[in-house]
């Protein structure tokens, strides 16, 4: 198995939505075990701690939670995610949702730097494609992919200088989007998975596709776990929890996948928060979860028949 320099980036980023506890989610992976589980199946990791957010000068605006707060965790997190995606693989352990536009748009830097396109694979319930003037709760957790994508009015922050093309976007677990979302959504050729979809074909064969479009291109990928991707009933610990999630051996099958495809760059770990966990369980399964985005299996071969 190929071994890999991993870096893993606290990002305690609690200003993207009101209910606190996602600053908890850093320490949560660690002593759930993140890097002994990656260390075991012999990558090379190294923890450069927490990253804090730059002072910024930004009036306050009553619609928009803790604004200048998100923007400085942007422009932080950003620098952070370019240095780190030139020297290995970073993982950035959240942090709310809010924390995935500085670390995409720092990672997008660097592939630009590289000549790459950067392809986005986001597994959420939410598709967070709101923008600052759509924001129904004005929690900007909700508003990460418009940013990515380079929609309009994100003029307080920093400029997206690489917008993510919406092509190279596919969003996995949706089951609560809202109306203002869904229009936009509607207009571009972001591709679009969820739970219905899922239980129709399941997820093995959106996923296919969009890797092989990934592969041909010769693109990096970045991926956004949000916590809610997961069903409520086997990882609670999330302030957004949505009915109909995916299931243990679903979200397992995904990071099988993306491990044999041997594509994923880059990843953020968002949404946990611990203060809602149950003894540990939520903050156990996502560490799981990234152990097989990394290579845990049961047996290095296909199961043979008994025929
Ligand atoms: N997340 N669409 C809702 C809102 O408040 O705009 C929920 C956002 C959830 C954010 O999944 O990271
Ligand atoms: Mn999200
Ligand atoms: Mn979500
Ligand atoms: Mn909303």
């Amino acid at each position: 198995m190929e071994s890999r320099d991993i870096i893993l980036i606290g990002a305690p980023v609690d200003s993207g939505k009101r209910r606190r506890g996602c600053l908890m989610g850093p320490d949560a992976y660690r002593v759930a075990g993140l890097a002994e589980a990656l260390t075991g199946l012999g990558h090379r990791v190294t923890d450069l701690g927490n990253v804090v957010p730059d002072a910024v000068e930004i009036a306050p605006d009553a619609r928009l939670w803790a604004l200048g707060e998100t923007v400085g965790w942007t422009s932080s997190l950003a620098r952070a995610g370019e240095q780190a995606a030139g020297q290995g693989m970073p993982i950035f352990l959240g942090g709310d949702h809010a924390l995935s536009m500085g670390t995409v748009s720092g990672v997008a830097a660097h592939a630009a730097r590289e000549g790459k396109p950067l392809f986005l694979l986001w597994l959420d319930a939410h598709s967070d494609y709101h923008t600052l003037a759509s924001t129904e709760s004005g929690n900007l957790h909700g508003t990460s992919v418009a940013y990515l994508a380079g929609r309009e009015g994100f003029t307080m922050f920093p400029p997206m200088a690489n917008p993510i093309p919406s092509k190279n976007i596919c969003m996995i677990g949706l089951r609560s989007v809202d109306p203002a979302e869904r229009e936009a959504l509607e207009e571009t050729d972001i591709h679009l998975v969820d739970m219905r979809a899922i239980d129709e074909n399941g997820i093995r064969a959106p996923l296919a596709e969009f890797l092989a479009r990934v592969d041909a291109a010769g693109g990096l990928l970045h991926v956004s776990f949000d916590v809610d991707f997961l069903d409520p009933s086997i990882a609670p610990a999330v302030g957004t929890t949505s009915p109909g999630g995916t299931t243990f051996r679903e979200a397992h099958l995904v990071m099988e996948m993306l491990y044999d495809s041997g594509l994923v760059t880059s990843l953020d770990l968002v949404e946990l928060n611990p203060f809602l966990d149950e003894r540990g369980k939520t903050a156990g399964l996502m560490v799981d979860l990234t152990a097989s985005l990394l290579g845990r299996r049961i047996f290095d071969r296909p199961t043979r028949s008994l025929a």
